[in-house]
């Protein structure tokens, strides 16, 4: 009995090595990635340009991002040290520029979220790549323009270098036409207009890219004094249903501030104390900043349906993974 048991789930396994090499081997595929491969080349030369820093990634680290939804954890025990593995490096992007000679940097940065399976979820894998940035002294407004300007370059670039990977793929380059500046929404007003789900209605009446602005979230997302409850942070949302593709904001950066909003929050503020000493010291500089998904850009560009679509090896969760 047992060995049948056996056979039959070996049996299953070998089907899903063969969906696992019918994915590598799609003929859409060597086009996908040159697209992508052109969008990574584009924003490096954007961030060139403005003499804007690259940092190389942090996988592992006694911190990392609070996110503001739960995921499955996922710890190293290191030289007797336990380590997170990267959710987001937000708080090595505030610590890096605590430095007098850097104020604008960018990582093309690995994240590792164990996303829960959740039906019809099109838009999450369980690891991905952003690119992330944060200048100092920035505001909201610098960090719409800078984007815009960058999706803007690399849109205009990905048309101009992969006209044959558009064909190939059977796909037009109209919804690359973007005009800027890209229209501002608070979460308030579409919420009133279309409901609890607001981001995908109003996504999918969208043409054109557009912000999203005040989300209550992270603790290191800046709250508006001026207007208590509501924040200093936004999201580009990408047009045609493709909703989120980006998120950033300003920041919480003073002592006083940080602490009430990681209380609010629930934080465990021991295991942030150097982070919070860095902030008690001043040394947290006032920043802005914001990182956007690179597959989740791709799937935007090649009209995929669905974020995995994009990938070499099946990231989606609640999938079995053989790679
Ligand atoms: N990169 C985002 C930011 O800069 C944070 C995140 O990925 N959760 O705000």
């Amino acid at each position: 009995m047992e060995t049948y048991v056996l056979k039959d789930e070996r049996k299953k396994e070998l089907e899903i090595l063969d969906k696992a090499i019918e994915k590598v081997g799609r003929k859409e595929l060597p086009h996908i990635l040159r697209i992508q491969q052109t969008v990574l080349k584009a924003v490096d030369e954007y961030m060139y340009k403005k003499n804007i820093t690259r940092i190389m990634p942090i996988m592992i680290a006694p911190i990392t991002d609070t996110l503001n939804h739960d995921v499955e954890e996922c710890e190293v025990n290191y030289e007797g040290q336990k380590f997170d593995i990267t959710k987001s490096m937000i708080f090595h992007k505030q610590v890096i520029l605590s430095s007098p000679y850097l104020d604008k940097i960018y990582i093309v940065s690995p994240n590792v979220r164990l996303e829960q399976e959740e039906k019809g979820d099109k838009r999450h894998l369980f690891e991905f790549t952003q690119v992330d940035f944060e200048f100092k002294g920035a505001d909201m407004d610098d960090i719409f323009e800078f984007q815009e300007g960058l999706v803007k370059y690399v849109f205009d670039y990905i048309k101009k270098e992969c006209a044959d990977e558009f064909k190939a793929l059977g796909i037009g380059t109209s919804h690359l036409d973007v005009s800027v500046p890209f229209k501002r929404y608070t979460t308030q007003e579409l919420k009133v207009k279309y409901g609890d789900d607001f981001e995908e209605i109003a996504s999918k009446k969208a043409t054109q890219p557009f912000w999203l602005i005040n989300h209550k979230r992270e603790f290191y997302d800046a709250e508006d004094l001026e207007n208590p409850g509501t924040y200093k942070n936004y999201d580009l949302i990408w047009p045609y249903g493709y909703i989120e593709g980006m998120s950033g904001g300003e920041r919480e950066y003073k002592y006083d501030r940080i602490l009430t909003r990681m209380r609010e929050n629930g934080v465990d503020e021991n295991a942030f104390r150097n982070y919070i000493q860095l902030a008690k010291d001043g040394k947290i500089p006032k920043t802005a900043g914001a990182g956007f998904g690179v597959e989740r850009m791709t799937r935007f560009i090649c009209q995929q349906n669905e974020i995995d679509d994009v990938t070499v090896f099946t990231r989606k969760p609640g999938e079995i993974y053989l790679f």
